[in-house]
């Protein structure tokens, strides 16, 4: 983040191989995070784990396949290790939500540890209406605590930091908070979705970095210059609202 002065990342949510490596290729020189949802690729195969491989080194980013495992431990396991898509092999950060309790940390951790990956526990939710609140968003943070080993941040709205400690602790927290529900030119879409601004997100909310579907490739995956452009100007809204918040804090 620091070295590319960006805390975007996109989510990259076609069907199609061709369109999933041209906007990756398009944004990549100003995220520092891509995000995939690899089990909607209709022509997935592991050339295509190779070419986004070669593309994160080519543009110096992060790979985040945003699986939302919530399984039991064996059954995440074997569901992160393999399979068609075999995450766990290319993806160097994943997601988890924490209805299972604990083991679902342990069984995630058992394959992704020894490979030197991350993972995010999704302890809220951008829809409307989402279950993930109060109580369910503490016991995320505690479960987090308990395992920083592997897990290094979260999904959610607003920082992590301080939730469920006591008053005067020391203790800090370090860990990412990555927030989804970002858009500079929609309030939401039709099917819960709600959208809120990298103002919103990174100054008000202290999250660390947004992450940005539709609003950047929504118009027509196509249109790469376009999409171009609006990377950029994401990125520049995201390190903004960094920039104002850690001077606002010195
Ligand atoms: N996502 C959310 N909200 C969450 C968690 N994850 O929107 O609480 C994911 C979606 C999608 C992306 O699965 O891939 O973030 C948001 O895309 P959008 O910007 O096009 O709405």
């Amino acid at each position: 983040m620091e070295r590319k002065k960006s805390n975007l990342a996109v989510s990259v949510d076609v069907t199609k191989s061709k369109d999933f490596l041209a906007i990756i290729d398009a944004v990549g020189p100003f995220v520092c995070l891509v995000k995939t949802h690899v089990d909607i690729i209709e022509d997935f195969d592991q050339s295509l784990v190779q070419q986004l491989q070669d593309l994160s080194i080519k543009h110096d980013f992060v790979i985040f396949e945003d699986r939302k495992f919530a399984d039991i431990g064996n059954t995440v396991a074997l569901q992160y290790s393999s399979g068609v898509h075999k995450i766990a092999n290319w993806s160097h950060i994943t997601n988890a939500h924490p209805v299972p309790g604990p083991s679902i940390i342990s069984g995630l951790s058992s394959v992704g540890l020894p490979l030197g990956r991350g993972l995010l526990l999704l302890s809220e939710m951008s829809t409307k209406g989402a279950l993930a609140v109060g109580s369910y968003t503490q016991e995320a943070v505690r479960m987090a605590r308990a395992h920083r080993d592997f897990v290094i941040g979260f999904i959610a709205q607003r920082t992590m930091e301080g939730i469920g400690m006591q008053e005067n602790t020391v203790d800090k927290d370090d860990f990412l908070t990555l927030t989804p529900g970002v858009g500079l030119d929609a309030k939401g879409d039709a099917m819960g979705q709600q959208y809120r601004t990298p103002r919103q997100v990174i100054l008000e909310s202290g999250c660390d970095v947004i992450i940005v579907g539709r609003g950047i490739y929504g118009k027509d995956p196509g249109l790469v210059d376009e999409i171009r452009a609006q990377a950029k100007r994401y990125m520049e809204a995201g390190w903004e609202a960094y920039q104002d918040r850690v001077s606002a804090q010195a």
